[in-house]
């Protein structure tokens, strides 16, 4: 029998424990102005019921010997966890009448919680997405991850330029995780392999590891929207195997003592700040080592648990799914594990990993497909390494060669092996040869995986390249993020929106219903007017609520083309300054974006935009018309008080270069509509809200591949286009930055001389067309709220849960819980 839901406590009950919490776990009396003391005691008490259900979800998987899928991710972006697991739970009222008995506002106390900034962007909080989905679902999942100290940098500016900080998300503890002593891993690496001749003629691989590290696991529950399951993140954290030299301590060496100890935990130290480029460092391949390792482990001993050394079972029970090549190592060390550890041929080894992995592409940006020298691999990893070379032989010689017979260019390209001045071992290559599916994340992306990424393996292995076109979570980003939105919606839509987001189809047909769309735009409304009070706080600019408030929330990447919409931007300033009574809707742009710390043209970008923003935002001549704002340290807590308060979602990369995005679901979703080129889900959200519904502008793929093959210059765009050749020109001056000439000229440069890679002239002038086309629309007040409404009564299609039910039906092959009795 499947576990019943728990009902939710009262708000008495809730408040009695909130209470016990702060006097018997904290010693806590006096806590009236100690808005944290509660936040830990409420997460304490929620804690209560989510262990319980915890529990039960964990006996009822053993029970019923559930088949489980393993997320092996290096990101979770999760933020705050306190009100989504009240929603998820139902507790939302209870715990927000139960503080307010005790004299504070839920939202305060919320205030006080830490983001989980374990992830850079779009791949980290996609991870974040799928766990709440399976969760919700009653899928048996577990995440793995690493228990990074510090997780994404905060960003302020200094003078318009980003200052990095270390993100100090557990200085005092996280009341959302546990640790599991009982689940440590200890993890071998560098030494070398000897090479043991047995007498039946067979050699045997021995790996003399030359250091230990012990994985230490912390477990952060992950709560389903009303439903049975608890399922756990399972993040490791990197140790000595031996804590401290004790002798070395007494004789007076006590840094010396602490050395080991210092150098095992800069493998959990920090997340690398960079999601798009291989960060290309030992530390990094160590860190993706050392998780997978750990996670292979966990997976073996959970496994044995229920069937011992019967292995028959593995892969009936284990899909492990890799969120992008970053996890790749997974695939050597269980194929380590089973030849070394528990005798498999290598035969058998490899048709069981063939039937475990599945790996997910993130990207087509060349310099994001990670490579890692040989050199490298084989003084860490020597005995993966020459495993690795076992596959890529079998590979080459059994499969390459009977498609494409002596064919040695073939074989070059093909090879997981890079040849070169330096030989590179190609992660996709590995986990394209042996997982048994390969997904993109939207249709145009997995389409160009097919035709332009991996035309041969796709023709080598023809049913193995598919998509599951990405999703975000309703419960997070509209139910908690947006409630008054929400409440509407609950008011038009019968069934549960937030477990069944195509029902909210139903609210389709009161877009032209003038009462309703007053009450809709009503509550956008209300949601600048709160944005506007964050502008004020976080950035001292006033900005009027009934601007168009035009967002772009994502990392900066040339690719993404934070820089098309600030040319766009001077464009504007240059039209107003020459016509004040230019006739445009007053619009606020809005940034938030954080660069890697090492890539030069993105701060350049964020320096030019937050110089530029100065003039405007101080210029009278243009009567409030223009105003531009660079939110700092934008983060999951940020994209959702941004989100419910867009009118325009800036979805502007390079076609075929974002291979999905995830933000413009989420905007769309409340009600922005999107300016975008034909890139990622941008063409799904397009079919789905219809083209009067959306800004569509630009090259498509195909464009820029014909541009490209007649030789790109963006001189002649420059040369052509007086407005580009103005504004161009404009940031090479002293205009924007007084006595200090050319300090934003990186910006032009790059477009000019640098070859403008993301060909972002090349879409000027259309899209400088398609906003034209948007002022139009939002001046015509019911035409745009019919917009905005269609925007999210379209976006069923886009929640993870239907996501996760495409890698279930079509990769994973899973059983709900409910659905097992
Ligand atoms: O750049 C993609 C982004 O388009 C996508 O939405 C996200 C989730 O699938 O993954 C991003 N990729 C990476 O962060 C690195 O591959």
């Amino acid at each position: 029998m499947a576990t019943a839901i728990k009902k939710p406590l009262t708000a008495a009950q809730f408040k009695k424990k909130v209470v016990q919490h702060l006097n018997f776990t904290s010693s806590q009396t006096d806590y009236q102005q100690d808005p944290t003391a509660v936040l830990r005691a409420v997460c304490l008490t929620v804690n209560e019921v989510v262990y319980e259900k915890l529990t039960e979800t964990n006996q009822y998987h053993k029970e019923h010997k559930s088949r489980s899928i393993n997320y092996l991710s290096l990101e979770y972006l999760m933020g705050r966890m306190l009100s989504n697991n009240l929603h998820n739970l139902d507790l939302f009222d209870v715990a927000q009448k139960a503080v307010a008995s005790l004299g504070f506002e839920i939202e305060d106390i919320f205030e006080e919680g830490h983001d989980l900034a374990l992830g850079n962007g779009g791949l980290g909080r996609l991870a974040a997405c799928f766990l709440d989905s399976l969760a919700t679902m009653d899928f048996n999942a577990v995440g793995y991850g690493i228990h990074y100290e510090h997780g994404l940098f905060k960003q302020q500016f200094h003078q318009g330029r980003q200052i990095e900080t270390p993100d100090e998300w557990r200085e005092y503890g996280n009341p959302w995780e546990v640790c599991r002593p009982e689940a440590v891993q200890n993890i071998p690496l560098f030494g070398h392999v000897e090479t043991i001749a047995n007498t039946d003629g067979s050699v045997q691989k021995v790996w003399h590891s030359g250091q230990t590290i012990k994985g230490v696991p912390w477990d952060v529950p992950i709560v389903g929207y009303n439903s049975k399951t608890v399922n756990v993140l399972r993040l490791w954290e990197s140790r000595a195997s031996s804590h401290f030299d004790w002798d070395q301590f007494n004789s007076g060496a006590y840094q010396d003592a602490h050395s080991a100890q210092n150098h095992a935990e800069t493998i959990s130290k920090v997340l690398y700040p960079n999601d798009e480029t291989d960060a290309g460092k030992e530390l990094r391949f160590i860190q993706q080592y050392f998780f997978c390792a750990c996670s292979i482990k966990d997976i073996i001993k959970r496994y044995q648990e229920q069937y011992a050394d019967d292995w028959s079972q593995f892969s009936k029970q284990v899909v492990i799914q890799l969120n992008d090549t970053h996890p790749t190592i997974a695939i050597l060390e269980l194929m380590r594990t089973l030849i070394d550890e528990q005798g498999f041929t290598w035969s058998d080894a490899f048709a069981m990993c063939r039937e475990i992995f599945a790996y997910t592409n993130h990207t087509l940006l060349p310099e994001a497909l990670e490579k890692w020298s040989v050199d490298m691999f084989e003084r860490v990893l020597p005995r993966h390494l020459e495993i690795l070379y076992t596959i890529n032989e079998f590979f080459l010689d059994q499969e390459v060669a009977a498609l494409w017979p002596n064919d040695h260019q073939m074989r070059r390209r093909l090879s997981i092996i890079e040849e070169g001045p330096q030989k590179m071992v190609r992660m996709a290559h590995l986990c394209v040869v042996t997982s048994f599916k390969v997904n993109g994340v939207a249709q145009i992306h997995s389409d160009l995986v097919k035709s332009d990424l991996f035309p041969e393996f796709n023709q080598l292995y023809p049913s193995k390249l598919t998509n599951v076109t990405n999703g975000v979570t309703p419960r997070r980003w509209l139910k908690a993020c947006n409630p008054e939105l929400s409440k509407l919606l609950d008011s038009k839509v019968k069934s549960d929106w937030a477990k069944d987001l195509s029902s909210l189809s139903a609210v389709a047909k009161f877009a032209d219903d003038e009462k309703f769309q007053q009450k809709f735009m009503a509550i956008k409304h209300n949601n600048k007017v709160k944005l506007a009070e964050e502008i004020l706080t976080s950035t001292g600019v006033v900005v009027s609520p009934d601007a168009i408030f035009d967002v772009q929330i994502k990392r900066l990447h040339e690719y993404k083309r934070q820089h098309l919409s600030f040319l766009h931007i001077l464009a504007l300033y240059r039209r107003l300054l020459a016509d004040p009574d230019y006739d445009m809707h007053p619009r606020v742009y809005i940034f938030g974006a954080k660069a890697a710390p090492g890539y030069y043209l993105a701060k350049e970008i964020i320096y030019a935009i937050n110089k530029v923003a100065d003039k405007i935002n101080n210029d009278d001549r243009i009567n409030g018309k223009l105003k531009v704002v660079f939110m700092p340290n934008y983060r999951v807590t940020l994209a959702e008080k941004i989100i419910p308060a867009a009118d325009v979602s800036e979805q502007i990369s390079t076609a075929g270069k974002e291979a999905s995005g995830t933000g413009n679901m989420k905007l769309a979703l409340n009600g922005a509509i999107t300016i975008g080129t034909l890139d990622g889900a941008n063409v799904e959200i397009a079919e789905e809200v219809g083209d009067d519904n959306i800004f569509i502008f630009g090259n498509t793929v195909d464009d820029i591949k014909a541009l490209e093959a007649n030789g790109y210059n963006p001189y002649d765009y420059y040369n052509n286009d007086e407005e580009i050749k103005a504004c161009l020109d404009w940031l090479l001056t002293d205009y924007f930055t007084p006595g200090n000439p050319g300090e934003l000229s990186a910006v032009a440069h790059s477009l000019l001389d640098g070859g403008d890679p993301y060909r972002l002239l090349a879409d000027f002038a259309d899209y400088a067309k398609a906003n034209i086309a948007l002022d139009n629309a939002y001046k015509d007040k019911a035409r745009w709220a019919r917009m905005a409404i269609i925007n999210t009564a379209k976006m069923g299609k886009f929640t993870s849960d239907r996501s996760i039910q495409d890698y279930v039906d079509n990769i994973w092959k899973l059983t709900p819980m409910s659905s097992q009795d």
